[in-house]
């Protein structure tokens, strides 16, 4: 497995990039979930003459692979994934906490590039940061504390001795409460008090940054942080159906966001219509 480290050296890619999140497959809300699959090839079928594809965590709603068995479903999209590969599309893959168990699985059947933690990146010669983006910034003891179980090996070697019968149950009744728990104002844009957007601020007093690329919130933002720094997140294949792409021709990424309901915040509005 391609795990790469932070504080390596800075990866430079070039090229058209297109950044997908939080496609939550296999949940049952809104479009069945093969329909939304199909969306997503269409999206990346769509998108042109690709370089990088990174998919930025909780693309499964819950991915777990053993020494021999993987999740049953998404045939399509895999074997999609795989021709892309062929035909030469760096695919990365950024763990989300809802798929943090992957392992090589997608770097065999597609070459991925497998990311535990948020990368600082060369894109088109602009400094980002680019991660999922859960647990970052701010006071989250009780979250990162089940992060560090979830991610303590020990742990992982266990769960995988349980039948998948019931590790697939446990998994979601986790995620149903999880989603139960998130009341309106979750899918808000919440400015400075954003947990990411207070992250940000901390990296830029030490580092460099041009753009941050975060997921995890399924509220897609663009939001300056400093005249020459603007944090995004992706928003969500979900309800959003929304992305980000990077082309060596603009000078920044870009959100699509096509919402009729948009009413997240006057940067969104200004985006929309992009
Ligand atoms: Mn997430």
């Amino acid at each position: 497995m391609k795990i790469i480290e932070e504080h390596t050296q800075i990866q430079e890619l070039n090229g058209h990039c297109l950044f997908v999140s939080d496609a939550h497959f296999r949940t049952p809300q809104d479009a069945p979930s093969a329909q939304r699959e199909e969306m997503l090839i269409q999206l990346i079928q769509n998108a042109g003459s690709l370089q990088h594809l990174f998919l930025l965590g909780d693309i499964f709603d819950f991915w777990f692979e053993y020494r021999d068995v993987v999740p049953k479903g998404y045939v399509r999209l895999f074997a999609f994934l795989k021709e892309l590969s062929q035909q030469g599309v760096q695919i990365h893959y950024f763990i989300g906490n809802h798929d943090m168990w992957v392992e090589d699985y997608f770097t065999e059947l597609f070459g991925a590039n497998i990311y535990a933690d948020a990368q600082l990146l060369l894109i088109n010669g602009r400094r980002c940061f680019v991660g999922h983006g859960d647990g970052l910034g701010g006071k989250q003891p009780r979250y990162m504390m089940i992060k560090h179980i979830f991610r303590f090996r020990p742990n992982q070697v266990l769960y995988s001795m349980l039948h998948p019968r019931t590790a697939f149950s446990i998994a979601r009744f986790c995620s149903q409460r999880s989603r139960e728990s998130h009341d309106e104002a979750t899918f808000q844009f919440q400015g400075e008090q954003e947990f990411q957007v207070m992250y940000a601020r901390e990296v830029l007093t030490t580092t460099d940054i041009d753009f941050f690329i975060f997921a995890h919130r399924h509220v897609p933002m663009r939001y300056d942080l400093t005249p020459s720094c603007t944090f995004y997140n992706v928003g969500d294949w979900l309800n959003h159906f929304s992305y980000i792409t990077f082309s060596s021709e603009n000078q920044e990424p870009i959100l699509h966001y096509d919402s009729l309901n948009n009413n997240y915040s006057p940067h969104l509005e200004e985006m929309s219509s992009r």
